[in-house]
């Protein structure tokens, strides 16, 4: 009989209009269930359209993806939305999630602080992923690492979300990251 892979929840984060329902897609091997709206008139000064002019829509529940990393390991992907308004999602968002992707937008930096707080506060392992939008100033990620006051074992790392590779790389260092922390939980007879 075939082995039952494990299967993990994982949460892509960050501010609004920072790749997130992009991340999602391009690396997942199912359609993508996705809950777009168009942006309207209403959004104006409301949400901040700086740097992403040309986007049309937003979502407003989740997106929801999968991709399996290796024969064992499937990884259920969950997709934020961005907007304030909808913080009451998260919560119930991150129920069961074991570690986040906080994208960032390096245009828009502060944006991803309150994905950055939240997973904090809960004790989510997460990393940040820098998408690397054309024609944005390019950071060293240590820079960016500063400039969001992580913690030094938090990996910061570059990506371009449109890529499925790159985005499948973000998504092994998020798990490589997270058996590394519960493996320290178990180092320090936390576990135990
Ligand atoms: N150049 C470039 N454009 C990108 C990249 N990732 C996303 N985009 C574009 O940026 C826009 C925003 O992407 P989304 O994936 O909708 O962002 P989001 O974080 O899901 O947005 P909300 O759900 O509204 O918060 C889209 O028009 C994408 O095509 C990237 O890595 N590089
Ligand atoms: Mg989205």
């Amino acid at each position: 009989m075939d082995e039952i892979p494990y299967a993990i929840k994982i949460l892509v984060a960050g501010g609004f209009g920072a790749g997130k329902t992009t991340m999602v897609g391009s690396v997942s091997e199912i359609e993508p269930l996705r809950t777009e709206e168009v942006i309207t008139a209403e959004s104006v000064g409301i949400d901040d359209l700086e740097g992403v002019e040309q986007k049309t829509t937003t979502t407003v529940a989740m997106d929801f993806g999968r991709i399996t990393l290796t024969d064992g390991l499937v990884l259920y992907l969950f997709g934020t939305p961005g907007q304030d308004r909808f913080w009451f999602m998260w919560d119930e968002l991150s129920l069961g999630a074991v570690g986040a992707v906080v994208l960032a937008d390096t245009r828009r930096l502060a944006d991803c602080f309150p994905s950055v707080d939240y997973f904090e506060q809960r004790g989510t392992p997460f990393i940040v992923a820098v998408n690397c939008f054309d024609g944005a100033k390019r950071y060293r990620p240590e820079d960016v690492r500063v400039a969001l006051d992580l913690d030094p074992q938090v990996p910061v790392l570059l990506c371009d979300a449109r890529r499925r590779d790159s985005s499948k790389g973000v998504l092994i260092s998020l798990v490589e990251y997270v058996l590394q922390r519960y493996s320290e939980l178990e180092n320090n007879g936390v576990l135990a």
